[in-house]
């Protein structure tokens, strides 16, 4: 594949198909596995401080990174590191979103600025952003990468790991035994109510994504919370991204103007008014 198919699509995986789904049962994150090969995740981003990973990112274009929003609580000046190959980027700007309240998880995102912009090659590019109207299956299996704990407050790998896990439905999440209600219409639920396979300390921020027929990859959520990791009726919770699809356009898109959307709307109805 030529870098170029790189710089006009999202979500390609080079020479790869739905490999880590097939593998999904023998499923180390928690419970999921290393995902040795370089570039197999090129949206995957590491957010280090002093050299240290704190919070993953998920490249959505050139410049910009989206990311959670509790990941910036107490240091902002971050830089980040798109792994693989290591091309390192200091960060120019950090938008948390305007609703978001620590200590509460909800509006759980923050969109991160690159000092410069990285070029899309076959390893580093961006994922695909589903567009606000898309809903996503209950049941499907989606991937979760990152570099965060392997067992609740236990140890992190050197390696990027991945884990297939299953969307969970709202209702289902905010029952008793569950997340008792606390599932905001912000929040989407992803794991197994068995437990073993989830998200940890220190994934948060990195992406939860699910490739299509065409096996490009979206970005359905954000590692955001979990009552501890991969225990039974805890699954992972995540931000949901498709609600938030609005935002990150309003907020990454120089071009992008809801005033005019509007003035466009009201000559259309003017000119139906006219014609009646
Ligand atoms: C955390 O503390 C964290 N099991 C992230 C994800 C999960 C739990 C905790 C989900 O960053």
């Amino acid at each position: 594949m030529h870098s170029f198919s790189f710089l006009i699509v999202c979500g390609l995986r080079q020479n790869r198909s739905v490999k880590s789904i097939a593998k999904a049962s023998s499923l180390r994150i928690v419970g999921g596995l290393s995902s040795a090969e370089t570039g197999d995740w090129p949206w995957q981003a590491s957010l280090q401080y002093n050299n240290i990973h704190r919070c993953g990112a998920t490249l959505i274009s050139n410049t910009w990174l989206v990311s959670a929003a509790h990941c910036f609580r107490e240091e902002r000046c971050l830089s980040t590191l798109l792994k693989p190959p290591s091309l390192k980027r200091s960060i120019k700007t950090i938008i948390i979103h305007e609703k978001y309240r620590y200590p509460e998880h909800d509006y759980d995102i923050a969109l991160v600025k690159l000092s410069t912009q990285v070029e899309f090659t076959s390893h580093i590019h961006r994922v695909c952003l589903p567009e606000p109207s898309e809903t996503f299956p209950y049941d499907i299996y989606a991937v979760i990468t990152g570099w965060g704990a392997l067992t609740n407050d236990g140890p992190t790998p050197n390696a990027l790991q991945e884990a297939t896990v299953k969307l969970i439905d709202s209702n289902t999440c905010n029952k008793k035994e569950v997340y008792d209600g606390d599932i905001t219409p912000r929040m989407l639920c992803a794991g197994y109510l068995e437990g073993g396979v989830d998200a940890c300390q220190g994934d948060s921020g990195g992406p939860l994504v699910t490739p299509d027929s065409r096996l490009m990859w979206y970005l359905v959520g954000i590692v955001s919370w979990g009552d501890e990791c991969a225990k039974p009726n805890k699954p992972g919770v995540y931000t949901r991204v498709t609600y938030f699809r609005d935002w990150i356009t309003s907020k990454t898109d120089p071009g992008y103007s809801p005033c005019l959307a509007v003035l466009v709307a009201k000559r259309g109805s003017a000119r139906s008014e006219n014609r009646s």
